[in-house]
């Protein structure tokens, strides 16, 4: 597979945006969705900023308050043995059975442009913050659908009661409107197709059960994306390859003259995160037609392999121009990079089933 790297890559980094308060600094500036909006290439990136804190031993955890309309800062000492602070993304207590207790960041939404795709102007502004009890630790990881002039943006909701997919829509990426949860805890990874297929809207979501299943690859559908039924499991982790802890979709389906081609995200029991392509039937995309058996980007790059959370390369959009795809993905929850691949070539590496 041949991928090339922009030179410029990272091509948006922490130090490129400025915190939304004096008192934070920015983390993170990735996992972005990206869009194409009048002449320009959008970027809503994922901003991470954590409170500044001055006593190394203390780490501060940003929380919403709904009601007053403001952040609440937790301090925890790194001393205290009632908890896990091993995974830097989040502080765990220990022997609670659930997922993490804080985030160690709060992730909001902002607006990256640019004419060339290469160079990008950051917004002043965040473009999405938390804004109801269902985002108090944040709003993470963005895809953009365009249908007609609309441009739908959903994300990560995170809060004490879990993390779910909410939906935006917007037409100019300056205001938005609020359409609430469409995807109850846990769920992430939500990929809504650019047009109707058979009369009906399709998403892509990643559910994380519980009890029996893993957090594998699943298929709805709709007829107003914001109510989702006929449930149907799509794809699943594979034992002893690169995609065998957890799974999730990636860039807007693409459509092909072949198939739907997703471009998701697969990791391993050591966290490594690689890229992969999956094709689904052009009239049925709850088919699997053909699958990638290696991925087509992987950790490589110092900005891929080393970061806040390295060895990540986790893509949440791309731009496909001819036989040209424009991946833009985050590198080690850290920044955002580009890669241009062949559209053909990927095609053809896949393996039929
Ligand atoms: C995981 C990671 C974090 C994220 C939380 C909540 O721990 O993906 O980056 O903040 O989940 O979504």
């Amino acid at each position: 597979m041949h991928v090339y790297r922009y030179e410029e890559n990272p091509v948006v980094a922490p130090k490129d945006v400025t915190p939304h308060r004096s008192d934070f600094e920015v983390i993170g500036a990735f996992n972005a969705g990206v869009a194409k909006f009048k002449d320009e290439i959008i970027m809503v990136l994922r901003i991470a900023e954590r409170p500044i804190s001055v006593d190394p031993n203390i780490v501060k955890a940003p929380i919403y308050n709904p009601t007053r309309n403001e952040l609440e800062i937790f301090d925890f000492r790194l001393d205290d043995t009632d908890y896990d602070f091993s995974d830097p993304r989040v502080i765990r207590k220990k022997g609670d059975a659930s997922g993490f207790t804080y985030l160690t960041s709060l992730s909001y939404l902002r607006i990256a442009r640019s004419q060339d795709g290469h160079h990008f102007e950051i917004d002043d502004k965040p473009f999405v913050y938390p804004s109801n009890e269902l985002e108090t630790f944040g709003v993470e990881d963005p895809r953009v659908t365009q249908i007609g002039d609309t441009y739908y943006v959903y994300f990560s909701a995170v809060s004490p009661v879990g993390v779910g997919e909410s939906l935006v829509s917007t037409k100019d990426f300056k205001s938005h409107e609020h359409h609430g949860m469409i995807f109850a805890p846990e769920n992430k990874d939500v990929l809504i197709f650019p047009e109707k297929v058979n009369g009906k809207y399709y998403a892509i979501h990643r559910p994380v059960p519980k009890s029996i299943g893993r957090p594998e690859m699943w298929i709805a559908e709709s007829t107003n994306l914001k109510h989702w039924g006929n449930h149907k499991f799509l794809l699943g982790l594979r034992q002893d390859e690169w995609d065998n802890a957890r799974m999730g979709g990636g860039a807007v389906p693409i459509k092909t003259d072949k198939g739907w081609l997703e471009l998701y995200h697969g990791a391993s029991h050591d966290h490594r995160y690689c890229m992969g392509a999956v094709l689904l039937d052009l009239n049925d995309p709850t088919k699997v037609i053909a699958r990638s058996n290696h991925p087509i980007l992987e950790p490589e790059a110092d900005y891929e392999v080393e970061g806040f959370f390295g060895n990540v390369v986790f893509s949440c959009g791309a731009i496909v121009e001819g036989d040209v795809v424009k991946m833009y993905y985050g590198v080690a929850d850290t920044s955002m990079a580009c890669a241009e691949l062949s559209l053909s070539e990927i095609l053809e590496s896949l393996i039929y089933i």
